[in-house]
């Protein structure tokens, strides 16, 4: 297997966290003493106590929570910053990261405000550690087809800023379909398009199937549940479907899925990424911490690694210039 060393010194790129979900208790505490929050007498221990989840509307709980205290822009611009300061010492070059508009606009806060926080964020990391990154504009799953529409058009004088478009949240009963509008227009506006097919949901297979087949989205987020359908399967592989792997989820949420899942989707000859996911959640796994659990689990070498890690920044919603620059 690769060495701790090995892996904290490779070359790396984000494909698949939650900018949202990238909030420590520590700067919780922050937010929580600036805008007056209850929370704020918690020591960041007594948070990380409450961090249990099992399943993903377990999760789901928790981050709807912690979002609560995300109010002005310059909270925007202290998540964004201080998740790109962790991971540019973390040797990742390049990150694209989701967010979640709805969760701030449905109370108040305007979309402005959020994008103007990450963007000014995004700025001034790449100023002061070299680190790129982009954004792509998660649609709440949960929520009416319509809102999302409403959400696209509130994004459309900031669209230089996105990337891509993806979908997340809950996923019970909220099939890719469901949005088929909105990604055809994100699509004609020259977007990438990616979604969440998280594992082990009701429905899955027909899920991956649309995101697939009916949406077009470009790579699937998760998408474990791939392994059990051989015509999902050859199909991902024919189409060089990237897969943003997780593995701290992955860990609580199906245990066991480090050890066999990683190396059955690398048997079955699919491109897959390592990434954290929601890092303030999780433990503090960010990227390092993320590789050395896919190696623990699947005993990946240092060629599956590098591999691993060209497959992101192939992977890469960027111009080939700067894809060369980095491989
Ligand atoms: C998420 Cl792991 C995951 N799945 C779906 N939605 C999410 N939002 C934040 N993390
Ligand atoms: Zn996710």
């Amino acid at each position: 297997s690769a060495s701790d060393s090995f892996i904290e010194a490779l070359p790396k790129a984000e494909l698949h966290v939650h900018l949202e979900g990238t909030l420590e208790p520590a700067l919780k505490i922050v937010l929580a003493r600036r805008n007056g929050h209850a929370i704020q007498s918690m020591t960041e221990d007594d948070i990380r106590a409450g961090y249990v989840f099992d399943d993903l509307p377990s999760f789901l709980a928790l981050y709807y929570e912690g979002v609560e205290l995300l109010q002005t822009e310059q909270d925007f611009y202290d998540l964004c910053y201080a998740y790109l300061k962790k991971v540019a010492s973390q040797n990742v070059l390049y990150t694209e990261m989701f967010f979640d508009p709805q969760l701030h606009t449905r109370r108040g806060i305007a979309f402005e405000t959020v994008i103007k926080g990450i963007s000014r964020a995004r700025a001034d990391a790449q100023r002061d550690f070299g680190i790129r990154s982009q954004l792509i504009m998660c649609f709440i799953r949960e929520m009416s087809a319509e809102s999302a529409d409403e959400t696209f058009t509130q994004a459309l004088p900031y669209l230089s800023e996105i990337i891509g478009v993806g979908l997340d949240s809950d996923e019970k009963g909220n099939p890719p379909a469901k949005f088929a509008h909105v990604f055809r227009r994100a699509r004609e506006a020259g977007l990438h398009v990616t979604m969440h097919c998280d594992i082990d949901q009701q429905n899955t297979h027909e899920h991956i199937r649309q995101a697939l087949e009916d949406v077009g989205s470009e790579r699937l987020d998760h998408g474990l549940n791939v392994l059990e359908k051989p015509e999902l399967l050859q199909q991902a592989r024919e189409r060089h479907i990237p897969f943003t792997v997780c593995p701290f989820p992955n860990m609580a949420i199906r245990p066991g899925s480090n050890e066999k899942d990683i190396r059955a989707l690398l048997d079955a000859g699919l491109t897959i990424t390592i990434n954290s996911d929601d890092p303030g959640y999780m433990q503090s796994v960010y990227m390092n911490e993320a590789m050395k659990m896919a190696r623990d689990g699947a005993a990946l070498t240092p060629e599956e690694l590098v591999t691993i890690s060209r497959n992101a920044f192939n992977a890469a919603w960027i111009g080939a210039e700067e894809r060369r620059a980095y491989l």
